[in-house]
């Protein structure tokens, strides 16, 4: 059977930016991969990379099961676990860590970028953070992995690592490939529309989450910065405000850019945002009725209780394997 592996960290609330990027694709494979087995999970052992307050990371981690389900995945159709419950995650990527490069690892652009930003200590953690990824999709063999445009260097280093094990040990892990949204891959922040949209940005004006209500939706849309030319053109070099705009309307209504240039040829940035801000409302409020009711149910228990035995059965076996492969143990 063939696995699609994805995962998202529970670091904050979710918001529009990881909901396009990636919740809605998953949603959308789910439908069209019918003979694949999707193996999702609430990363929450990437999530302390940058330490977390206890409870605020159990609280998050709750809040990303239920919005996993009231985004529209099937239990049914997806194994929906917790990371940190299957140990064999933590397993793999000591193993995976064990082949990987100190240069390779130097070289990702999200630790660069998130090394600056801590203001302590830098953990070895969020330098190994690639390995713990690599070892989520290995474990699997997953043959696909939906991800925003950010995540595929790290994909590119999974498959690598895929590779180096299989030259040297023979045949062992599937090379996984990446599944980017055409749209939606990579929607900015709504005050910097260069920097992309992030949970943990410390400026709440930067983005819109699932659970914000209708007025803090439109006034941030309201807000989201622009430029002085007022014309509705996609240009995301010249004009990354109004071009992240345009992509978060496309994303949302599968119109195409040109289609919506035209509907808003000859008009502003109020009516285009005021029809936008509706749009993002009228997508969001179903998913936050069925958060509701799923965010303390039994339901919800029983989805992670599954989703767990379901993983734990695969990744065991794998990382069985995978010591007897490399020679550890006994035979
Ligand atoms: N702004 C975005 N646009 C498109 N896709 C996005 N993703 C995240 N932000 C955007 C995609 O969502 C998946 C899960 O992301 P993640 O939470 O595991 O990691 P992240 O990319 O580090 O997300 P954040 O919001 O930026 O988290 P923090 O602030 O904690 O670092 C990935 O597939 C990602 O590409």
């Amino acid at each position: 059977m063939k696995r699609i592996v994805s995962g998202i960290q529970p670091t904050g609330s979710i918001n529009i930016g990881t909901y396009l990027g990636s919740l809605k694709n998953f949603v959308k494979l789910q439908d069209q991969l019918p003979d694949h087995e999707f193996y999702i999970f609430i990363a929450d052992l990437h999530a302390i990379t940058v330490p977390k307050e206890k409870q605020f990371l159990r609280q998050k981690i709750k809040e990303l099961a239920a919005i996993y389900i009231a985004c529209g995945l099937d239990p049914k159709r997806v194994n929906l676990f917790i990371q940190s419950e299957v140990p064999a995650h933590s397993q793999m990527a000591y193993l995976l860590q064990c082949h990987s490069y100190m240069g390779e690892l130097e070289r990702m652009t999200q630790f660069k970028d998130k090394s600056k930003k801590q203001e302590k200590g830098v953990t070895v953690g969020l330098f190994s953070y690639p390995t713990l990824m690599a070892g989520d999709i290995l474990l699997y063999d997953a043959e696909y992995v939906p991800v925003g445009q950010d995540q595929k260097q790290h994909l590119e280093l999974t498959r690598d690592i895929a590779n180096r094990v299989n030259n040297r040990y023979g045949d062992f892990f599937t090379v996984p490939e990446p599944l980017i949204a055409e749209v939606g891959a990579k929607i900015m922040s709504l005050t910097e529309p260069t920097s992309k949209m992030s949970k943990s940005d410390t400026n709440i004006k930067s983005r819109i989450e699932l659970l914000d209500p209708e007025n803090i939706i439109k006034k941030r849309i309201n807000s989201a910065m622009t430029d002085s030319l007022g014309t509705i053109k996609f240009d995301q070099e010249a004009r990354p405000g109004i071009s992240n705009l345009i992509t978060i309307y496309s994303s949302i209504t599968g119109k195409t850019y040109e289609e919506i240039e035209n509907i808003y040829d000859g008009k502003g940035y109020k009516e285009f945002k005021e029809d936008l801000g509706e749009i993002v409302y009228q997508e969001l409020k179903p998913i936050q009725d069925r958060y509701n009711e799923l965010l303390n149910s039994k339901e919800l228990t029983e989805i992670l209780d599954n989703g767990r035995e379901n993983a734990s059965k695969i990744a065991y076996k794998k990382i069985m394997k995978f010591n007897n492969k490399i020679g550890l143990g006994r035979k």
